[in-house]
């Protein structure tokens, strides 16, 4: 039998599904070169029908995804809170890591403004976990029963079908405004979080609360945290704008490329640990309640291991499409809380995956197979891969020989925390503690510099402008009143509208630095640089800058007016493919003229005052990089002379480097991109 988990195209004869040779499948079979195709072509029916049946349903939410492999090595710190084997002390376990966007069909765009997947299987020695997380640390509603409510309002109108992969419209915004506690979330969405530079520069977050029990029998809550070495970083909304027409694919080709380029991106694991008390609160905080975070500055987050992701999968469906997470895969150490929105999930993800994946054997498909041996009792059903032979698939038996065992405690069964449930009465009912909408949509708005508020309101002020009932308008302006003055006004103004008084007394919180993305120095490594080249000028430095940005970590992308080479280097991208939202910065070898045939353009000055000029699509890049406050680096006078016909002036400016040494230049964008972007020439108001 051939049970090999890959098949190579390589080498083999062609062969039907049965596996007789095949020499021709091209032609049906006919009676006659102009006569009627015969049904008895099985190869003909065959290979149509498989094709007929190649897709298959899409997930219900999170259907645009990118995967990875990799392995999780644990550093043993856990060790005191949970006996869960695979966090032990260099303790390596081979993971599937899948990213993805909530709200898009299966073939929409990755920049879209959204929440972002974060889900990782560990296939550890003592059954499968899957920490099933996103890149925000709260969700929408308190309650699972209203994921069907809030998914309804996110997904495109019904009518139109439209908008595709958005939160910019109506249905969506009438849903938040009614239902407060989704106000947090939401702030979230619109800050630079809804729009990650890369899945590589991305925090997770298990959102639940989880119960952890150690070796002797203790229990702790924790809530996991996965936090990139490279920092978290974001696009600005016009570069999210150009990518999901230019590169819809953008996230999934930058998490490939950065693997294959041996950028691997890594993460590291941690967990803020509360004491499971009976109340389970943490300094007024309802560990319950998934639209809450704990902030770091009162409970940090301690390390348990790091990630890696070092490989990229074979085959995008039977991989990334066909993976099955469950937040319900535990491992013995690990278990869930009673909070509400985790109960419907732990139903909901295997339901879903009866539909999806045909059926109840999934967990035998290659992506999902458990490393630790699996021996349950589950028979038949459609896609049956198992032989399985004994008569007596029941417990008790006698004619298996009793097999298989019960485990005990000593065999590291898997135990359920005893917790007491304390007496209690049927209701349809939240705690009161569930009633605070508002105090931490504020809190994150007090957390955010003056910069990442202004992104905040200019994107409450897009999505909102793009709503056309005013009642819909009127009543999230309400909810920012009751978040904060100051935003609610700022977008009222956009909207042409009179902001409202807040209807309630605003929070008096503390703001938690920790959730601000800017102010720190990061690792820059697999960061794309575009290095623009003039065949027809100075080639000198081509090779030798391309070696530079290799050598200091970064991803090379030359670009030149034509495909090919430039003075024996391969060029990645033209003037015609190329784009400065590609690049998180700009190296600049020469001034690349017009081509002879451009057409003449209104604005072009053309040496006017003496300025060079500048083929005008290099012109718009520099412009752009510019206006993105992306690191620029010109190399000798045909540098200078780009930047400045660029309509730059001087090149002087922040983040604005001339040289004649290519790794002197490599080394200032290396520091400037340490910090993401030139964050000096945006000031407060980028
Ligand atoms: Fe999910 N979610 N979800 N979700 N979710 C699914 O499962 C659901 C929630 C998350 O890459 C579905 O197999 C309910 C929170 C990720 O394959 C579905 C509720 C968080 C992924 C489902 C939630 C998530 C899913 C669709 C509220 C962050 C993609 C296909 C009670 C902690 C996993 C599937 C992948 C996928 C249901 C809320 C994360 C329908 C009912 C909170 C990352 O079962």
């Amino acid at each position: 039998m051939d049970d090999k988990r890959t098949t190579s195209q390589e080498g083999d004869f062609l062969t039907t599904a049965q596996g007789a040779r095949l020499r021709d499948s091209d032609h049906s079979l006919k009676a006659g070169e102009r006569g009627p195709t015969l049904l008895q072509d099985h190869h003909l029916r065959e290979k149509i029908t498989h094709f007929d049946h190649e897709r298959i349903p899409e997930r219900v939410v999170h259907a645009r995804g990118a995967g990875a492999h990799g392995v999780f090595e644990g550093y043993g710190t856990a060790t005191p809170l949970t006996h869960a084997a695979f966090l032990g002390k260099g303790v390596q376990t081979p993971v599937f890591t899948r990213f993805s966007t909530v709200l898009g069909s299966r073939g929409s765009a990755d920049t879209v403004r959204d929440t972002r997947g974060f889900a990782t299987k560990f296939y550890t020695a003592e059954g499968t976990f899957d920490l099933v997380g996103n890149n925000m640390p709260v969700f929408f509603i308190q309650d699972g029963i209203k994921f069907p409510d809030i998914i309804h309002a996110g997904k495109p109108h019904p009518d139109r079908e439209i908008p595709q992969a958005q939160s910019a419209h109506d249905t969506f915004w009438d849903f938040v405004s009614l239902q407060t506690e989704a106000q947090h979330h939401t702030i979230w969405n619109m800050s630079d979080r809804g729009i990650p530079r890369s899945y590589r520069m991305m925090e997770g977050f298990g959102v639940h609360t989880f119960r952890l029990t150690n070796a002797e029998g203790e229990t702790s809550l924790v809530k996991f945290h996965w936090k990139p070495l490279l920092g978290v970083h974001s696009l600005t909304w016009e570069e999210a704008q150009l990518l999901g027409g230019l590169d819809p694919d953008f996230h999934r080709r930058d998490l490939a490329d950065a693997i294959e380029a041996g950028a691997f991106p890594q993460w590291e694991l941690g967990v803020q640990v509360f004491e499971d008390n009976p109340e389970q609160m943490f300094a007024g905080i309802d560990l319950l309640d998934p639209t809450k975070l704990v902030p770091e500055e009162l409970a940090e987050v301690q390390p348990i291991g790091r990630l890696t992701l070092d490989a990229n999968p074979s085959n995008y469906f039977a991989e990334t499409e066909q993976v099955a997470f469950h937040p319900g895969h535990l491992p013995p150490g690990i278990d869930v809380t009673d909070d509400p929105l985790l109960a419907a999930r732990l139903f909901s993800y295997l339901d879903t995956q009866l539909t999806r994946l045909a059926g109840p054997n999934f967990s035998q498909l290659p992506i999902n197979q458990p490393h630790a041996p699996v021996n349950d009792m589950f028979r038949d059903g459609f896609h049956q891969h198992r032989v399985h032979e004994g008569v007596a698939p029941y417990q008790e038996n006698s004619l298996d020989g009793g097999c298989p065992f019960f485990a005990g405690a000593e065999d590291r069964a898997f135990e359920e925390a005893a917790v007491t449930i304390a007496e209690s009465t049927k209701v349809r009912a939240n705690p009161a503690t569930f009633e605070d909408h508002f105090s931490q949509a504020r809190l994150f708005w007090l957390s955010m510099s003056a910069l990442e508020r202004q992104h905040i309101i200019r994107a409450y002020s897009f999505e909102l402008g793009k709503c056309l009932d005013p009642s819909v308008k009127e009543r999230q302006l309400q909810c920012l009143a009751n978040i904060d003055p100051e935003l609610c006004s700022e977008v009222a103004t956009a909207l042409g509208l009179d902001a409202p008084a807040p209807s309630e007394e605003l929070a008096d919180v503390e703001p938690s630095p920790a959730l601000s993305q800017l102010g720190e120095s990061w690792p820059t490594t697999g960061r794309v640089v575009g290095i623009v080249v003039d065949p027809d000028g100075d080639t000198d430095a081509v090779q030798t800058a391309r070696d530079a940005v290799t050598d200091a970590g970064l991803t090379p992308k030359l670009i030149a007016p034509h495909g090919g080479e430039v003075a024996g280097v391969a060029v990645d991208g033209t003037f015609a493919t190329a784009r400065s939202v590609e690049f998180d910065a700009l190296l600049l070898l020469g001034c690349p003229r017009p081509a002879a045939d451009a057409l003449p353009r209104r604005d072009e000055k053309a040496g006017a005052d003496g300025a060079p000029t500048l083929d005008p699509r290099i012109s718009l890049m520099v412009q752009e990089s510019w206006r993105h406050a992306k690191a620029i680096a010109a190399w000798g006078e045909a540098g200078a002379d780009a930047v400045h016909a660029a309509g730059l002036g001087e090149p002087d400016g922040p983040g604005v480097f001339v040289g004649s040494e290519p790794a002197d230049l490599v080394e200032a964008l290396v520091a400037a991109l340490a910090e993401h972007r030139v964050w000096a020439r945006l000031g407060a108001a980028g």
